[in-house]
């Protein structure tokens, strides 16, 4: 058997690793008998080198067998379905799409993560409302999977133990961006989760991980082949990542929004519907509920706009710790989000500066100051402040003139300085009806080969 020290020289000198190989390693990194130079080394070697395809999923299915693989009950074969995206800003697609999916007859164990640099994490997303409780068991989930039909909950200990490690050493030897790397952290949590079928929504532009189309679809590929090689359906959606995903950016903001999608207003969002019933739609038609993915995203779009989808958000937040009146009091029609959800103390209504049609709005600008005012954090751990946010207060293509309110900063103390302000200001894209080009977000669709 290779020492560590020889696995790394191997990998250094541009070699390919065994599976035997891959297993000594994330065996190591599992049992903790690594050091930590070490793993950062042969971090470094595979960022430098890479992976080829057998390499990458050999390294996923190690990562997946690290800890618990969950295991479902025989008459949910073919039925279990989950969704990752790669990071967005006001990305609250997972909070209408596994209700939706759940509602057209899928299991969904959603494992979901926090935010982190400027991207929003649905977890923390789902904890501004009271009581919602995303710890749940193995065995829970099961019991909540078998009543609801989904729940969103967080990476438990002994799920993927070996990504644990190997994120945290990632994130402090610039090693995160890495293309086996990457896969091997997502697709492994995925496999654990005992899928039949799942879809990437990988997005690229200027608030995107990866900026380029080119870029995002080589992750996308490896990401689908990489998934397929572990015995789950996979496809990758491509999606733009510019502006803000629906009209929202910060924790509540987006619950909030959400709900108003599950309550059937898609007709200010239509970018969010549009994703959430292209991924429904291919999670549908690989689980055979469709026959393809666009009577999988009409089946999507009735359970949204029918209300079966709200019925199951309401009976998901019960099953995960909300008390009944304030689920139900958040589905009313007439709900007072901000009285159930907290509402930061201060709002700012930024105008436009001249008239002009909305062109764009730089996401990522919105992100970054949003973050900076609260709502998100800059390490592990730290807390995020759930009310503060941004809402939109237009949509793309609309008409504007000089003075009318475009943007409403939701924030506490102190307020955003004149910089920020600044800096939100040049986010908003104004031009002449000519320049106006109506895009969809979806740019491309991948399928298995
Ligand atoms: N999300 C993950 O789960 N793993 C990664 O490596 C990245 C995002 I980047």
């Amino acid at each position: 058997m290779s020492s560590i020290p020889e696995l790394i020289q191997k990998k250094r000198d541009g070699g390919k690793l065994s599976d035997g190989d891959i297993r000594r390693f994330v065996e190591a990194v599992t049992s903790g008998s690594i050091q930590s130079c070490q793993t950062g080394a042969m971090l470094m070697a595979i960022w430098q080198r890479g992976m080829d395809a057998r390499e990458t999923a050999s390294l996923t299915e190690e990562m997946m067998r690290s800890g618990e693989v969950m295991s479902w009950p025989p008459e949910w074969a073919g039925l279990l379905a989950d969704k990752h995206s790669t990071g967005g800003v006001g990305d609250k697609v997972s909070l209408a799409l596994a209700p939706a999916l759940a509602a057209c007859g899928c299991k969904v164990p959603m494992i979901s993560g926090r935010g982190l640099a400027h991207t929003g994490g649905t977890l923390d997303k789902l904890e501004s409302i009271p009581g919602f409780d995303i710890h749940r068991s193995a065995e829970q989930v099961r019991a909540i999977l078998s009543s609801v039909g989904c729940c969103i909950v967080g990476q438990t200990e002994t799920l993927v133990p070996a990504d644990r490690v190997l994120y945290a050493a990632r994130d402090v030897t610039a090693t995160v961006d890495s293309l086996p790397l990457i896969t091997g952290s997502i697709i492994s949590k995925k496999g654990a989760e005992s899928l039949t079928a799942l879809v990437l929504d990988v997005k690229f532009g200027r608030a995107a991980l990866y900026k380029d189309l080119g870029s995002a679809k080589e992750l996308a590929r490896l990401l689908v082949q990489t998934g397929e090689l572990l015995g789950i359906r996979t496809a990758a959606v491509l999606s733009r990542m510019d502006a803000v995903i629906g009209r929202s950016v910060g924790n509540s903001l987006e619950v909030i929004e959400a709900l108003q999608l599950l309550k059937g207003d898609c007709r200010h969002r239509p970018d969010l519907m549009e994703l959430v019933a292209a991924l429904g739609g291919l999670l549908l038609a690989m689980t055979g509920l469709a026959a393809d993915r666009s009577e999988g995203a009409e089946k999507i779009s009735r359970a949204v706009t029918g209300g079966a989808a709200l019925l199951k958000f309401r009976a998901m937040m019960e099953a995960q710790g909300v008390a009944p009146e304030t689920a139900r009091a958040l589905c009313a029609a007439d709900a007072d989000y901000f009285k159930i959800l907290g509402k930061a103390r201060h709002r700012l209504d930024l105008t436009a500066d001249r008239d002009g049609v909305l062109l764009d709005v730089d996401g990522l600008v919105l992100a970054e100051v949003v973050h900076k005012l609260g709502a998100g954090r800059s390490e592990a751990g730290q807390p995020v402040n759930h009310r503060v946010g941004a809402e939109l207060l237009l949509s793309l293509g609309q008409e504007v003139s000089k003075g009318t309110p475009w943007l409403r900063v939701h924030y506490e103390d102190p307020a955003p300085s004149s910089d920020q302000v600044e800096r939100l200001q040049s986010a908003l894209v104004l031009g002449s009806a000519a320049e106006w080009r109506k895009q969809t977000l979806v740019q491309e669709v991948l399928l298995p080969v």
